[in-house]
């Protein structure tokens, strides 16, 4: 914190200069409920945050690669990171409006404590588990992933959290378990576009679950070494790489494992342009828009190139086995 004095000498905080108490709060609690992996990430300042940005740019050997004890081989991006500040006030996060400022704009009214998940179905065990104790499953890494949205933009994102399949595994699926069912927060209270009919609420998202167990798939806690900001989906969100954005479902409530495909919330708004799988494909067209290249969020201006697509995000040697002999054009 700066502490600027007048010319009488007395003491005055500059607000703008001042950690606003949620920052603090949530850097604080990240701290403390971090299991291990990225504590030092989370103690990071505002200023060491930009200068690690800065070495993101560069080629050679990624930082949290070096820090991270357990990493995932091609998980981490060598792109420049994506400014913080674009990255938590450019948002799709429908329950709190559709405009990309609003979730930054509303999300304040979520209140992400006391919080659990319900974990249900074809599992051994059952139950509901608290927010504190899912923090604690497994140890956090720190994994720059691309967030490719269906509408054409990207972002790269330091995310905090641990492979999904470490908490399903806790679970114990049944032999017959074949999908997973993703439920979040639907509260009309705290969340403004609910209210609104341009989706059938809760927002509901189902993966297969060999793709659930897939080591690249995070469920997050955190980004830029923070607990997540409310709009970026606190207090925990999957974070699906190689799929379209809509995949990483935001503030998560329930878990459920099932022998059928879930009936997804953008599948049953709009069956023809989202697929169950929508693995990020540039030549699988959006009905109504061409999916092969992408804009960056922060290269915007007259002379930005548009980037190329790459088939799954660029993650195709991870996960590209996943989706041997499948028609990607029918099931997309
Ligand atoms: N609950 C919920 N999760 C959601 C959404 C949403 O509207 N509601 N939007 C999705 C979409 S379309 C994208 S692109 C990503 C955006 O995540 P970000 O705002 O953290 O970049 O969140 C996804 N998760
Ligand atoms: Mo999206």
């Amino acid at each position: 914190m700066l502490i600027k004095t007048n010319n009488q000498g007395f003491v005055h905080t500059i607000p703008s200069e001042i950690t606003p108490e949620a920052t603090y709060q949530s850097r604080r609690s990240l701290i403390r409920l971090m299991a291990g992996g990225v504590a030092g990430a989370a103690l990071a300042s505002w200023a060491a945050r930009e200068a690690l940005a800065q070495d993101w740019a560069a080629p050679g050997q990624h930082p949290a690669l070096a820090r991270s004890k357990t990493s995932v081989a091609g998980a981490l991006s060598l792109e420049k990171v994506t400014e913080y500040q674009h990255a938590s006030t450019y948002n799709n996060f429908y329950e709190f409006g559709t405009d990309k400022a609003d979730p930054a704009q509303n999300a304040h009214a979520l209140k992400t404590s006391p919080w659990s998940v319900e974990i249900e179905g074809m599992i051994k065990k059952p139950g509901r588990y608290a927010l504190e104790d899912l923090l604690k499953l497994s140890a956090q890494e720190e994994r720059v992933y691309r967030l490719r949205c269906v509408e054409g933009w990207s972002m790269v994102i330091p995310w905090v959290g641990y492979s999904l399949s470490a908490l399903i595994k806790k679970v114990e699926p049944l032999g017959g378990a074949r999908y997973v069912e993703f439920v979040t927060l639907a509260d009309p209270k705290t969340m403004p576009g609910v209210g609104s009919r341009v989706l059938d609420w809760p927002y509901v998202e189902g993966l297969r679950l060999d793709e659930a167990m897939h080591p690249l798939t995070l469920l997050a806690f955190g980004m830029y070494g923070e607990v997540l900001p409310k709009q970026n989906g606190a207090p925990l969100r999957l974070v699906v790489p190689w799929k379209y954005g809509f995949k990483s479902v935001k503030s998560l409530v329930k878990i459920r494992f099932t022998d059928k495909q879930p009936a997804t919330a953008w599948n049953k708004a709009a069956a023809n342009e989202y697929g169950f799988y929508s693995n990020v494909n540039p030549d699988v067209d959006h009905p109504r828009w061409s999916q092969a290249t992408e804009r960056r969020i922060g290269e915007d201006g007259l002379f930005a190139r548009k980037r190329k697509t790459l088939l799954f995000n660029g993650y195709e040697a991870q996960v590209g086995q996943l989706y041997a002999g499948m028609d990607l054009k029918k099931f997309f």
